[in-house]
């Protein structure tokens, strides 16, 4: 894959059938302080090959630190050839776990899914999407140099079966947890927990990161952080379980979301929940996410809470940072809100990088007294739950997601009978010549009955099952010729090769917009009127995505999305070459070998200041902060004297501002400048500059200028200019 050139899908597509993924398992970062420009960090990890720095890094030499744990993205739009875009951009933001979710409704089917179709809020995981993804991110870890791992989910009623496909396509890392089937999904307990024994065995062996599912019930609860006490039990019964089937410690990451949000004081409730749990579990791995319970429809209010979780995450250092996308609360991901994301985790977890070398947790006092008693709290539950009989009893009689503290109850806890859900009365017990020739099979197998040995993995039999001879994988294209990749792209096709455009935010072409508005009324009329503007403005299928009283008569802001009903064509824009910049550090030091001074001021009868002088001051970032200096002139400055006063001073540069464009006076000003230098033979040794809201670069060259600047040019863009030009002068 060439840096400058798009992701080709039908690259992705083509040949896939043979295609085979690198490797298996899971990949921690590397981790190990880091010298970068004058900084040196600390809980960090090396840089990326290609990589999008924070914007301020413009101003620190474009370096881009990466914290040491890994970053996730999840990605939902339910066309996958969509979604590799979208992990290209992910990667070079900085994420190397890139997690899928799954399509709605795919947890309650009872088998594997086949070929591209479309999925509502996720794609469904299928082998044809699994392996092209894992593919396109076999290029992209390439392009990035770091190892990316892709990530689905294993519960579900299919689980054993989805397990086996990933290991089999290189997938890396999964959900998978008995419980979240039981109490979110409906599914039977006990077939739950044989298929997770199944799926567990089969996880440990290609070595996946399992990810839990106690998350789910500080998301579900009535009041989220009552809940605490039990999410150390769940997470308790799904981390042993894991371990005692084979699952390394280092690959069993608790799923912990902070169970509270502002307005609620968060960090004191997030903070001892998250150190206690660390202290409980620490052999484990700690996945922290945002609860997304508290997640509305305002991105700013999303990514707040997001960045006091970073804080807690920093605080008790998490090993993978998931960020949940700051418009989860309104839309599916959209593209740019993956990636607002991922920069707000880069951007806290390095601005907070080595934060625990300077603080120190309170030995007494409420931290600590807060601490033991959640864990007292989660003992005495397991102890109940123990005491009941066992978990499934515990679950028959309502204890989990109660919301009561406990050892309150409030009696509303989510109930399921033992003999009740989907896939109940599916188990059987295994008759006693029962064999299954595979490797990584849970419980018993009598293969001694052919001659092997407990330590023989059963597929020895035949001479090793898929996991050992790809060939004996079944491939299946596509089952359904109207609901594939390859319906998609031909709809889309122009988008891909020709010159054909459309504003996006998940699908290629979706045409989709949105607008930022205020109204000076209450929220009803506000939000009607916005539907009306969009209407007129031509948008299709207008939908407000967010709505903000400012105050309850005098202003709302609303944001809503809408279809343009058009195309733009490239070949009918004007694209201007930008004008590379140098780096400041080669400015400086060529401003310090080459005296280089300056005369300004605004031409004509002008009396506009205020532009040139952002140019100038060092406060604004002007030519002054390269060392250049100036000669100020002021304003109306009859167009003779800058000439004059540039061999007054010796000066090498003339910059002139030129606001007035009436009559084409900017130009004609412009050109006076040129002829005034030229007859008094100095114009070969000046560099003459005109900048204005008006001007354009090609006419002030026209008009005799070495260049022109316009609307938003910086003091470094002219001093980049000056330095070049400078340099070449002195060449000829
Ligand atoms: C997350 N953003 O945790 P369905 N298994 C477990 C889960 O937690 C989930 C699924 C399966 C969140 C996403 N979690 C919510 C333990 C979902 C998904 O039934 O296909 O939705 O399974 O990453």
């Amino acid at each position: 894959m060439k840096i400058h050139e798009k992701i080709d899908i039908h690259h992705i597509l083509d040949n896939l059938e043979n295609y085979s993924p690198r490797r298996r398992g899971w990949v921690w970062r590397d981790k190990a302080p880091i010298d970068l420009g004058p900084f040196h960090y600390v809980q960090a990890s090396a840089s990326l090959k290609n990589f999008i720095p924070l914007p301020a890094a413009r101003h620190l030499g474009g370096i881009d630190p990466q914290p040491d744990s890994t970053i996730t993205t999840e990605i939902a739009s339910g066309r996958f050839e969509d979604d590799i875009r979208r992990m290209r951009m992910a990667a070079w933001h900085g994420a190397d776990h890139i997690m899928v979710i799954r399509t709605a409704g795919q947890s309650h089917m009872d088998g594997l899914l086949e070929g591209t179709p479309q999925g509502i809020g996720g794609v469904p995981i299928t082998r044809k999407q699994v392996r092209a993804q894992r593919k396109a991110l076999d290029m992209i870890e390439d392009e990035v140099g770091r190892p990316i791992n892709y990530h689905s989910y294993v519960s579900g009623v299919a689980g054993p079966e989805i397990a086996v496909m990933f290991v089999e396509e290189g997938v890396n890392g999964a959900h998978q947890d008995p419980q979240y089937n039981i109490l979110y999904r409906n599914i039977n307990m006990i077939r739950s927990f044989v298929d997770a024994a199944e799926s567990k065995k089969i996880m440990a062996f290609g070595g996946l990161a399992q990810i839990d599912g106690a998350h789910n019930a500080n998301a579900t609860a009535r009041d989220a952080w009552k809940v605490m006490p039990e999410l150390f039990v769940q997470h308790a019964i799904n981390s042993r379980m894991s371990e005692r089937i084979g699952i390394r410690p280092d690959l069993i990451c608790l799923s912990t979301v902070p169970p509270a949000a502002p307005p609620s004081p968060d960090i004191k409730i997030n903070l001892p929940y998250a150190i206690a749990l660390r202290e409980f579990m620490d052999r484990y791995k700690m996945r922290a996410q945002m609860n997304t319970k508290y997640m509305d429809s305002s991105t700013r209010e999303a990514t707040v809470t997001h960045v006091l979780n970073l804080l807690v995450s920093r605080l008790t250092s998490a090993d993978i940072q998931s960020t949940i996308t700051p418009d989860e609360g309104r839309n599916v991901p959209w593209h740019v809100y993956n990636i607002e994301a991922l920069d707000t985790a880069k951007q806290a977890m390095m601005g907070m990088d080595d934060l625990l070398s300077m603080l120190e947790f309170k030995k007494e006092g409420y931290l600590v007294e807060k601490k033991r008693e959640l864990k007292e709290r989660a003992i005495l539950m397991m102890e109940e739950i123990l005491a009941m009989g066992g978990y499934y009893q515990a679950v028959e009689e309502g204890m989990f997601v109660d919301s009561g503290y406990y050892p309150e109850r409030s009696g509303d806890g989510i109930s399921r009978k033992m003999e009740g859900g989907i896939g109940a009365n599916t188990i059987i017990k295994r008759n006693t010549r029962y064999m299954a020739p595979v490797t990584a099979h849970y419980g018993y197998n009598n293969i001694k009955q052919y001659g092997l040995s407990d330590h023989d993995e059963p597929s020895k039999l035949i001479k090793g099952c898929t996991f050992e001879d790809r060939s004996k994988i079944q491939y299946i294209d596509e089952l359904d010729e109207n609901d594939s990749v390859n319906v998609r792209l031909k709809e889309n096709e122009i988008y891909r090769s020709t010159s054909k455009l459309k504003p996006e935010v998940q699908w290629l072409g979706d045409g989709v917009v949105t607008l930022d508005l205020f109204f000076p009324q209450r929220e009803e009329i506000s939000e009607v009127a916005a539907l009306e503007v969009a209407k007129k403005m031509g948008l299709t299928q207008p939908e407000v995505i967010h709505k903000e009283t400012l105050h309850p008569v005098e202003g709302t802001r609303i944001q809503l999305k809408g279809v343009v009903p058009f195309d733009i064509d490239m070949n009918d824009l004007v694209i201007k070459e930008k004008e590379e910049v140098l780096e400041d550090s080669y400015i400086l030091d060529y401003v310090k070998h080459h005296e280089l001074k300056v005369i300004a001021g605004t031409g004509g009868s002008d009396e506009h200041s205020v532009g040139m002088r952002e140019v100038l001051d060092i406060k604004h970032g002007g030519i002054e902060k390269y060392g250049m200096s100036y000669q100020y002139l002021g304003t109306s400055v009859p167009i003779e004297k800058f000439v004059d006063a540039a061999i007054e001073t010796k000066s090498q540069v003339i910059m002139i501002s030129l606001i007035i464009s009436h009559d084409d006076v900017h130009y004609k000003n412009m050109e006076k400048l040129h002829q005034y230098a030229i007859e008094k033979g100095v114009r070969d040794q000046l560099i003459l500059i005109a900048g204005g809201t008006q001007v354009t670069p090609d006419l002030a060259r026209k008009y005799g200028m070495d260049q022109g600047f316009t609307r938003g040019t910086k003091g470094k863009d002219v001093a980049s200019f000056i330095v070049k030009h400078h340099q070449k002068m002195h060449e000829r």
